[in-house]
């Protein structure tokens, strides 16, 4: 299949952009990937800060005249009263360098309730992909909890303990060929992790044929924990990108957990929930990426869905909750 094949259903409303390099106030090339959380009495975003580089390197590489194509990397983080219009922090948040580490990227943020946040992160490392899980308070000061072995990223924390533990989804690269698959382990707290289960095998997703990952924390819903996805799915043709070779597509996609015990999937829709169609979607640094990080649920049933979109910017979309979960169950791939 291809992107061409499928269509966001019409109960997605896009907001467009909800915040791109233009409003940083420091270097900033690439501003994606984000993590969103209600915060206070308006909402907190740590995003991914790509810098270093620019589209013309990328012309001019082709070219064979430069080849500044590799981009240094920070988080940064903004403040909103409405989860749509945001003032960024005049200076990068968080960044690990030193001890192997090369950079930091895609922040996840998990609201445990307590006035402390849960903020999960990958870190390219001289030994391999890792994934780091911080508490904060303020979003500038990150206590570090524990960094997992390599292969392993885009870890997303429960906003509560399911039988006294945390939990976290995560998504290990397996070795010999295998698709990478989400697996769900388990914690005392936050530092030793284990009691592993699979979750959901690239294998079982039809809109993905090379890899899945956890996209934004899960809400709380009577029917499960509602938690967005991300599936990719290699194109015949690569997308008109700075990245002239780029040819994986990314989906959104949205399940459901048990309660209880969620490592179990109640339901997962067997239709992507946001596929790439827009021009800040299909054009960027990457072409045809969709990197869900944030799902904010609002009291009138809304929820906010946030995501990056061609590893370019951070972009907002709305659902019903209702909806999301009729998509779920009304395209279930459980049932055959
Ligand atoms: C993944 C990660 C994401 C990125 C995506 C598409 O492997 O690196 O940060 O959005 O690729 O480039």
């Amino acid at each position: 299949m291809s992107i061409e094949a499928y269509k966001t259903p019409e109960f997605i409303k896009r907001k467009g952009i909800a915040l791109s390099c233009k409003q940083i106030p420091y270097d900033s090339a690439l501003t994606f990937n984000a993590g969103i959380s209600r915060y206070r009495d308006g909402y907190v975003m740590l995003f991914r800060n790509d810098y270093g580089f620019c589209k013309q390197d990328f012309a001019d590489f082709y070219a064979g005249i430069s080849d500044n194509t590799t981009p240094k990397t920070n988080l940064g983080a903004a403040f909103s009263k409405d989860g749509i219009n945001w003032v960024v922090i005049p200076e990068s948040v968080f960044s690990l360098s030193g001890n192997g580490i090369n950079r930091v990227y895609d922040p996840r943020i998990t609201d445990f309730g307590n006035g402390q946040y849960g903020v999960c992160f990958a870190i390219d490392s001289n030994a391999g992909v890792r994934g780091g899980i911080a508490v904060t308070e303020d979003f500038r000061h990150f206590d570090i909890k524990s960094i997992s072995l390599p292969e392993n990223r885009n870890m997303v924390l429960f906003p509560e303990k399911i039988n006294g533990e945390y939990i976290r989804l995560e998504r290990p690269f397996l070795a010999c060929g295998r698709h990478h698959s989400i697996w769900l382990s388990r914690s005392p707290d936050l530092i030793h992790w284990g009691e592993s289960e699979l979750v959901l095998s690239t294998q079982d997703v039809p809109y993905a044929d090379l890899k899945i990952g956890p996209g934004a924390p899960p809400i709380k819903t009577p029917y499960g924990w509602l938690t967005l996805i991300h599936g990719v799915e290699k194109q015949e043709k690569p997308f008109a990108a700075w990245q002239r070779d780029w040819i994986f597509g990314y989906y959104g996609g949205v399940m459901l957990l048990d309660l209880e015990n969620p490592a179990k999937i109640i339901a997962l829709a067997k239709k992507p929930l946001l596929v790439p169609e827009m021009e800040y979607e299909l054009d960027g640094f990457r072409g045809g990426v969709i990197f869900p990080g944030g799902l904010v649920a609002e009291p009138d049933g809304t929820a906010k869905i946030y995501y990056g979109a061609a590893d370019t910017v951070e972009c907002l979309a709305e659902a019903k909750i209702e909806d999301l979960v009729k998509f779920c169950f009304n395209f279930n791939c459980l049932e055959k």
